[in-house]
């Protein structure tokens, strides 16, 4: 009897029904020969791989876990595998995935009226708009109940001002999820490319999801009209209930990342030869692989349970960021440690754990840093908040 697949080893795909097994499969085979080969290079180049929208749309991916609108409607599971094979190829590739379903889509279809559904959601699905979420202002991500974008009512419009700093797909984006405070509380727009006053500028010099577009968003006396609101979006709660859905894709997606790194160091360890042997025939090697597999297989089991309590309607939200917590920590200690097994090879991008811990850099600092995730976790053991 063969061993224990190295990659899956405690057969957790055993667990996935017939119709999440083909999801996996399908989403594994487009990274496979779409996503891998190429990039490297977007990354060495600072490129997002824009010519992948069509396809992605074409998987059906945008919106997956959505009834309706032209969107596939699959299992929460399923939106987990995806993301879960996105990230094996990159962060960036997943963090596209995630913006357009969990921060944009999820908000106009949860908060919008039935009428901005049917505007908005099937041109998404389609690929033919694109989103973006602008939460995080530059004077404190982790905080954002303390945020400085105002919308102020003018008539039957709305008078945005303010900006928004490191937001993921910004200036390819042609609508922007803009949370802002007002007499009303937090409110939740609709700013579309070329408002007047709405302008999206690229970050640049970043050493992390390079094949990943960050940019700052400035509104100047935006008028957007009452019909871009989200009717229903009312407090912080709104735009926390989205980072919910992200953070949940996230804790799958930084288990394929973690998986691209062990297919890497064991297929180094069996044929670098030193001392006379592959580095596979030494204790220190096998223990750090041991090692590697027990963390991924932790994070595969953990990330299932809290797919299925999902499926079922009986996750929290503390519940999502023990697992975003774990398994983003997992991942980036597993990158960090193959990309020192793997030696000198291991800092160019001849490999891909470098960029995977490049990448998983920013993973555990986005959608709440691993303090803001310790301290949920926390509040809910105890009742009390320490933020
Ligand atoms: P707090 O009093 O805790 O909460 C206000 C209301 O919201 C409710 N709530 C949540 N609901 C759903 N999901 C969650 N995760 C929720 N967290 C809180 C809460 O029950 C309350 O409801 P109600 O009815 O009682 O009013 O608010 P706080 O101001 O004390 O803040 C708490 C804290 C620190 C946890 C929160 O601010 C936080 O999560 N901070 C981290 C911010 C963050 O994660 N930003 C991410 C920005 S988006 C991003 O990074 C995208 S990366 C995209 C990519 O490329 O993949
Ligand atoms: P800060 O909030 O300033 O935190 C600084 C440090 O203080 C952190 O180490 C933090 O853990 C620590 N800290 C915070 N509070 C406490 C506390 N109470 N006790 C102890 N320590 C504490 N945002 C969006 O809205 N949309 C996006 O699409 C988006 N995409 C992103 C893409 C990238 C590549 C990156 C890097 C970020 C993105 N973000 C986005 C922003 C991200 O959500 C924030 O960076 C994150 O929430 C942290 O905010 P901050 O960077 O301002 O750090």
């Amino acid at each position: 009897m063969a061993g224990p697949d190295p990659l899956d080893f405690y057969d957790v795909r055993s667990l996935l029904d017939d119709d999440e097994q083909e999801v996996q499969d399908s989403i594994g085979r487009f990274v496979d020969e779409q996503v891998i080969p190429i990039i490297s290079d977007c990354f060495e180049r600072d490129h997002f791989p824009v010519e992948l929208v069509p396809q992605l749309a074409e998987l059906g991916l945008f919106g997956c876990n959505i009834e309706g609108y032209g969107c596939a409607g699959l299992n929460n599971v399923c939106y987990g595998l995806v993301c879960q094979e996105l990230e094996r190829g990159d962060s960036g590739v997943r963090s596209f995935v995630s913006v357009q379903n969990s921060l944009c889509m999820y908000p106009i279809h949860r908060y919008g009226s039935e009428e901005q559904r049917r505007r908005w959601l099937p041109e998404m699905a389609a690929g033919r708009l694109l989103g973006c979420f602008g939460l995080t202002e530059p004077d404190g991500g982790s905080d954002p109940g303390t945020m400085k974008t105002r919308a102020r009512r003018d008539g039957d419009d709305w008078i945005i001002n303010g900006s928004k700093m490191w937001i993921t797909n910004g200036t390819i984006a042609d609508l922007a999820i803009v949370w802002a405070a007002s007499d009303e509380g937090v409110l939740g727009f609709v700013v579309e490319k070329g408002m007047k006053g709405y302008e999206a500028r690229d970050i640049r010099r970043k050493m992390s999801l390079r094949a990943s577009i960050t940019s700052e968003l400035f509104f100047d006396e935006v008028r957007v009209p009452e019909a871009n609101r989200l009717p229903g979006a009312h407090g912080l709660g709104a735009p926390l209930s989205c980072l919910t859905q992200a953070r949940f894709g996230i804790a799958w997606g930084a288990i394929g990342a973690a998986t691209a790194c062990l297919a890497e160091a064991l297929e180094f360890a069996s044929s670098r030869v030193l001392f006379g042997r592959t580095l596979d025939h030494t204790q220190t090697i096998q223990r750090r692989l041991a090692d590697i597999v027990r963390r991924i297989t932790n994070a595969r089991l953990l990330a299932l349970q809290l797919g299925r309590l999902k499926d079922a309607g009986r996750m929290q939200f503390a519940q999502v960021s023990l697992a975003k917590w774990n398994n983003v920590r997992m991942a980036l200690d597993v990158a960090r440690e193959v990309r020192d097994i793997l030696g000198a090879g291991g800092v160019t991008l001849d490999y891909h754990a470098i960029r995977h811990a490049l990448n998983l850099e920013s993973v555990i600092t986005y959608e709440g840093t691993e303090t803001i995730h310790e301290l949920i976790v926390g509040r809910a053991l105890t009742g009390v908040s320490a933020f």
